[in-house]
């Protein structure tokens, strides 16, 4: 079964954005979640759930919590192979194509196996790309890697369709949470001009204007963490859905 993709793949055809939020389990205690569920946009059609570094209790006792308060899918945005829990959807099958590191294109995928097969985890293959947020992220401490410049916008594109060719059924241009500056309308534009598969942007989207724009420039998915975490946000961002047009 995969109608976690069918649906992500089907809105993208029909050119309908969507919106996903993610919940970090180490930035979000369980006895938060139900608020915070009360604060999403009305847009928002899937939650993430992961981080660079999770203990791996975290993440069910979090999938769990949200499955109590909410019916929207919720699909695994992994750091590494323990965070995985069956208490999710599905799982993004995420294969670190920039910076090369082997551990994060297969290594952490070969340790995943024995748990994957015994769940039912609908399974999706991403090609993630970290490209150039402006400071170091998480995922270029943790994986060890550096992002692609934001400037080498044929790399990035090289990257994305290498991706496709090895059968990746999206493409995640990464920013890094917190990053200080998004992935630039240039680069999603043209990326999604050379892909066939849906295209996921994210990284240091927190205002309605940069939503937008990653949506204007071609993003078929926009992932928004950080800008939760931050109460102050949460009610700006919370009204995105009916202060944009972009959703
Ligand atoms: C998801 O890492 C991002 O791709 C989330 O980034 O926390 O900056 O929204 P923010």
């Amino acid at each position: 079964m995969s109608y976690i993709y069918s649906e992500i793949l089907k809105a993208a055809l029909n050119d309908k954005k969507q919106l996903s939020i993610l919940i970090d389990p180490e930035k979000t205690d369980a006895e938060n979640v139900q608020s915070l569920l009360k604060n999403l946009p009305r847009e928002t059609g899937f939650l993430f759930v992961g981080g660079s570094t999770v203990a791996p209790e975290k993440t069910e006792n979090i999938v769990t919590t949200i499955k109590k308060f909410s019916n929207l899918p919720v699909i695994l945005f992994p750091g590494d192979h323990t965070q995985i829990t069956e208490e999710a959807d599905a799982i993004l099958f995420l294969s670190l194509l920039s910076g090369q590191n082997p551990e994060y294109l297969i290594g952490q995928h070969v340790k995943s196996v024995s748990r994957l097969r015994q769940s039912k985890l609908e399974i999706i293959p991403t090609g993630y790309i970290l490209v150039d947020g402006g400071k170091e992220s998480a995922v270029q401490r943790v994986s060890n890697t550096l992002p692609l410049p934001q400037e080498k916008v044929q790399l990035i594109v090289d990257t994305a369709l290498a991706g496709q060719f090895s059968g990746k059924k999206l493409i995640y241009l990464e920013a890094g949470s917190g990053a200080k500056f998004p992935v630039s309308g240039e680069v999603i534009s043209v990326v999604k001009k050379a892909i066939d598969i849906p295209l996921v942007v994210g990284g240091g989207i927190r205002s309605t204007r940069q939503l937008e724009k990653a949506y204007g420039a071609g993003a078929d998915m926009v992932v928004i963490g950080t800008a939760f975490e931050n109460k102050n946000f949460s009610d700006k961002i919370s009204k995105l859905s009916v202060e944009s047009s972009g959703i």
